[in-house]
Order: C-alpha cells, then structure tokens, then sequence
C-alpha cells in the first residue's frame, strides 16, 4: 500500500462523504466536485439536523424567557461559546463574541478600539494579501482619524517579506491587522513571529483567521494575538455567524459596538450601564439557530481529528500542484512554503472566467476573479486567478478530474 493510500485509509474520506448529502448531486449531467471551499464549505447531515432540530424542537428568544424553551435555547447557544473557546483554546468564555462573520468582526474592531484609539498621524498596518474585509474597514477608520494604512510587501512566491515588515514599524504604528492564511494563495503567515515583534513595541494585533481556522490548530493564547476572527461557514457551520476573540482587558476597555436590547444593564434616559462581556457586544436578538449549529460542526471536525484532515488536505494540495505545474502555459500563483489547501493559477491567453465556465460544464465548481483581493492581484499583475480549495471531503480522482478540464479548457480556448 503506498503511503497515500495510507493517509487516505486513515481519513477514510468516502465514510466521510456520506456525510455531505450535497455531494451526491449532479450539475451540468456530472457529479459535483466541490472545490470551492474557500469560500464556503459544504455541511454535514449533522449540522443540518441540529438547525432543524432547533426549530422543531426549541425555538425561542435566548437570555430573557424563563420559560423551557428560552432556557434550552439558551443553554445550547452559550454551549456553542464553551465550544468555540475550546476549539480556539481561549482563556475565558467571555472572551468569545458571536458576530455575522469574520467582516463583522473586523469592523466591530475598527469601530470600537479603533475609534476610541487610533488618532490622527498615527498608522494601521496591513499585508499585500489581505482580504478586502481587512483593508476596507481600516482605510474608512483611517480616513475619519486623518490616518494612514500601510502594507506589508510579499515576495514572488506569496510570502510576507519579514525585514520589509519590520521596517514599516514605528512610533506612529498602532495597529497590525494581518491575515493567518491566504484565501487567494493559500499562504500561512508567521503571524507569531509578527505579534511577538508587534508586543515588543506595545502594537495591537488583529489576526483574520477567516481561512486558517478550518485548517490549522488554532490556540489564541500561544499565539498572543489580541483579535482573532472567524466564520462559521468555511468550518462546515452554517452561514450568519462569526467569532470575535478578544483579550478581555481590551474588550473591557473598549466601547460597545452596536446598542440595544442584550447589550446593557440598566437603560434609563438619563444613563445606560452596559452589561459585562461578552454581552456587551452583542446587542438584539443573535442568530440562535445557526449559532447553536455552530457547535456541531465544530463537534463534527473534532471527531474527525483535525490532525487527520490536515494530513489529507496537505496530500491533495502536493498532489493537484504537481498535476497542474505539468500543464503547458499554467502558472501557480502563491508558492509559500507553508499553505493551506489552496491552489490559485493562471493559463497563458486563457482568461481565468471562461476556465471557470468549462470547467462548471464538466460539474466542478472553483472561484475565478480576484477573490476580493484586488491589491494582492495587481501586485502579481494579473486580473484575476482561478482557485481551486481542497476540504476533508475531496479526494484525488476529484482533482484528476480538475486536471482533465483544465487541460481540455487550455485546447479549447488558447
Ligand atoms: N478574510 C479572509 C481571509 C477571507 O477569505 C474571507 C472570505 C473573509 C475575510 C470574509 O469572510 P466573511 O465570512 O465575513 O465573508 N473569503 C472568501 C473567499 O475567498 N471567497 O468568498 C469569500
């Protein structure tokens, strides 16, 4: 037995298929290869079930009824937050902030800390591979302060040029908002090194870990970032809820994001007292149902060992690199030595939308354009790429497949 098939044994990735009922559809009269991941994964029986089953079984407002089914609502959506602070191995509960997803998070940081301490002259840095999630909150905190965001440059291969890094910091650095791993390139950053550096100099560290969370062991506390967000739907969980991770002594410091109902302790017309963490960031009525969800998957990649996924997802990642770096004219974007499953190309004379089409007429399903990352693609010069995202469920005769579209798509159009 070769030592993949090993790998694959361990896995044992069919069993594991069973459990996405979406994988047994066809599209375009083939069977769907999913490898849009990236973007958002697809959902185990498991978590569909549990967002049933909320709505048949308990359905109710969270934290006010003390009715049974407020109370079994309730303890199952605060569940999820023990089981997030397990998975991110925070050091408090109240630590855990549920938001619509990673973007929310990150604006929640912006409008919050960010208000209350960036000011004019003063400087927010970012990386050339940032999503727009992470540029766009932080050029608008920067055009109301009067000031600047500044980003780190990569090198050819799709990696943070460290001294380059380094020498960006200054007096006027206040805050780095950095992503853990690429959505367009797959690239892991050194985000430790980079918060250990930022520490020395009393900087604040944001860590995106829209694409890392999925893929990586994730322990907040090792890592002594002081933002962490996520979103549920790249994590098999559904869609409509994030995580915000914040060191409590800064969440206490800082202002209440949105105002309203949940967020406050006493409202009278003359003074509001805000409620303690993590409720004071979390005004109305949350998305329970999805929330609750959320612990499901999370149950779902535990059990299935995220040890195992990452040696499955890394051998499909080395398997579908080398298939395509054979392919005449098709260039990797992103060749970092440490990534996640993702492969980002571009095929000489072939644009990157029409590869997409071919290859959704043969039932499989990649991202083509500039994966909201449009700063990171005029860094390489090109408009866009097509990517193709690896998730536990995807196999190698998936990605044979890839490789037969892709070099029938390049006889097609180039
Ligand atoms: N940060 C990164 C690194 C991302 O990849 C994404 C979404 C976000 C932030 C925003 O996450 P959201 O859940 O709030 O939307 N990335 C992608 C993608 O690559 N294709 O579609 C969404």
């Amino acid at each position: 037995m070769t030592e993949s098939a090993t790998i694959q044994k361990e896995l044992d990735v069919y069993a594991i298929r069973q459990q996405f009922p979406i994988l047994g559809r066809e599209v375009k009269g083939k069977p769907l290869v999913y490898f849009d991941n990236a973007a958002t994964s697809q959902k185990p029986q498991s978590v569909i079930d549990a967002l049933l089953n909320y709505y048949t079984s308990f359905n109710a407002n969270i934290h006010r009824g003390i009715h049974t089914l407020a109370e079994e609502a309730t303890a199952a959506f605060e569940q999820t937050r023990d089981a997030v602070k397990e998975f991110i191995h925070a050091g408090s509960r109240e630590e855990i902030i549920f938001t619509r997803g990673t973007t929310e998070s990150i604006n929640l940081v912006a409008y919050t800390w960010g208000r209350q301490n960036i000011k004019e002259g003063d400087e927010v840095i970012i990386s050339c591979m940032e999503h727009h999630s992470n540029i766009v909150p932080w050029q608008m905190l920067c055009e109301e302060k009067k000031a600047t965001v500044k980003a780190i440059p990569i090198n050819d291969n799709g990696e943070i040029i460290f001294e380059e890094f380094e020498k960006l910091l200054s007096q006027k650095t206040k805050f780095i908002s950095i992503v853990h791993a690429s959505n367009s390139l797959g690239t892991i950053n050194p985000v430790k090194k980079i918060i250990e550096t930022a520490h020395k100099k009393g900087i604040v560290v944001l860590v995106d870990g829209a694409q890392s969370t999925v893929h990586l062991d994730i322990n907040v506390q090792e890592m002594d970032c002081d933002f962490f967000a996520f979103s549920s739907h790249k994590l098999y969980g559904p869609t409509g809820v994030g995580v915000l991770y914040g060191k409590k002594k800064l969440l206490e410091a800082m202002p209440p994001f949105q105002g309203g109902g949940e967020m406050i302790k006493q409202v009278t017309f003359e003074k509001t007292t805000y409620a303690d963490l993590p409720y004071k960031f979390e005004a109305g009525t949350p998305n329970i149902a999805d929330t609750i969800a959320l612990k499901t998957a999370l149950d779902f990649i535990n059990e299935t060992g995220k040890d195992k996924i990452r040696r499955h997802e890394n051998e499909l990642l080395k398997y579908a690199t080398a298939q395509l770096e054979q392919i005449p004219g098709l260039k990797i974007i992103g060749k970092a030595k440490e990534k996640v499953s993702v492969v980002s190309f571009v095929v000489d004379n072939v644009h990157p939308q029409d590869m997409g089409i071919l290859l959704d007429n043969r039932g499989i399903a990649v991202r083509t354009g500039h994966h909201c990352t449009q700063p990171l693609m005029d860094r390489f010069c090109i408009p866009g790429t097509v990517r193709a995202s690896f998730a536990m469920y995807n196999t190698k005769e998936e990605i044979d497949e890839l490789v037969k579209g892709v070099q029938r798509a390049v006889k097609m159009l180039s």
